[in-house]
């Protein structure tokens, strides 16, 4: 793997902060504090009881990838922040699980925080699956990020829909846009169709490849490497990062630059472990996760530049790599236009419809 832990990191953190952490108060593990390794003292004030703090935070990525990396980096920022008093173990993908067994650990504050992609919460906040909606966000991955830190339809409207199943959405953030690969040129739809194509779980995700004419197949990324290997499924689409970091340029001969999507994933907490801390450990929380946004921005924005040049280098296991002009991408991007009408139509009610609108209008202030 080409980026190990803590190789991206570039930035020195601040000096440590004097934490009230006032009132915690539990010894128990999960929503109400995390674990408390030491009582607090009869003030309640940690920092002279010595009390310290011990959180999980899970991801659906392992080391070297933006998740991982991203979820390292923030527990390293609040352990230095809070003086060693926050210690947060950091899961890499499979050590806990599915990407949904991970959903459900957040939800019953199992894990404090999670990495989440929409992707895999599909079938329970249907309105998530606006990620899902192809050529929907600008090219700009500048003007993209932008929008995830400042849309109210995202970090209000659709915020608010997730947190009432239990999760709350601290942030989102793109990972890269997303590229094909297939066993054949995919170029036009026509290369498309009867195309078996692994998805995500998200019924909006293989709706969109059934405008293409493809056959979707939703599958774990943990089975993508063998089942494109063994013809199971033709192809597939992410981030170059992740493309060549889980190797799947290996058993693909071709990689279309397409940037139909972003990979937008979302940082979360459980909501009643958040909302029971001391307000000045809800203030490091949202400080550090303000840091990380341009942190993971220049992380993912390195990660697939790098990583495309591994691709075209690696002559051990060839990939045809082709950009698509303007003139293929619009002949995807009609076809991708009337999944909007279904998103609306048949995926969401009147909230959902009313949160693309809003974002429709944010995204096009911005260009
Ligand atoms: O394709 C997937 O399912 C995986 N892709 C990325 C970029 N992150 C984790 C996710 O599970």
């Amino acid at each position: 793997m080409l980026f190990k832990k803590r190789g991206w990191k570039s930035f020195a953190v601040a000096g440590a902060l004097t934490l009230a952490l006032a009132a915690c108060g539990s010894e128990d593990a999960g929503t109400d504090g995390g674990t408390v390794d030491e009582g607090a003292g009869d003030d309640g004030a940690a920092v002279d009881s010595g009390e310290t703090y011990n959180w999980q935070f899970v991801t659906e990525e392992v080391q070297g990838q933006v998740q991982y990396e991203y979820a390292a980096e923030f527990a390293e920022l609040i352990n230095e922040k809070s003086d060693g008093q926050i210690n947060i173990d950091v899961f890499e993908f499979g050590q806990l699980g599915s990407e949904v067994d991970q959903v459900e650990q957040l939800q019953n504050g199992i894990v404090e925080f999670a990495i989440v992609s929409p992707g895999f919460t599909g079938g329970m906040v249907a309105e998530g699956q606006v990620f899902a909606l192809q050529f929907l966000f600008p090219d700009d991955q500048e003007v993209t990020q932008e929008i995830l830190n400042t849309s109210e339809a995202l970090n209000t409207q659709l915020a608010g829909m997730y947190e009432a199943h239990n999760i709350k959405p601290l942030a989102f953030f793109t990972e890269g846009a997303m590229q094909w690969t297939g066993s054949n040129q995919l170029r036009t739809p026509a290369d498309f169709e009867n195309f078996k194509m692994r998805t995500q779980e998200s019924p909006l995700i293989m709706e969109s490849y059934r405008a293409y004419g493809a056959d979707p197949s939703p599958l774990s990324w943990s089975e993508l490497y063998t089942s494109l290997d063994r013809g199971v499924v033709d192809g597939q689409e992410n981030p170059i990062f992740f493309i060549e970091d889980a190797s799947f340029h290996e058993v693909q001969d071709h990689m279309t630059i397409s940037n139909h999507n972003n990979y937008v994933a979302m940082t979360t907490v459980n909501p009643d472990f958040y909302n029971g801390l001391p307000e000045d450990i809800r203030a490091l929380i949202d400080e550090t996760v303000e840091e990380m946004q341009p942190r993971v921005f220049e992380m993912q924005a390195e990660m697939n530049e790098a990583l495309l040049e591994s691709i075209e280098n690696d002559t051990a296991n060839p990939t045809e790599v082709y950009e698509l002009t303007e003139e293929e991408r619009e002949a995807f991007r009609e076809l991708a236009m009337p999944v909007r009408d279904f998103f609306r139509d048949e995926v969401v009610g009147d909230e959902g419809r009313e949160m693309l609108e809003l974002l429709e209008e944010e995204i096009a202030a911005q260009q």
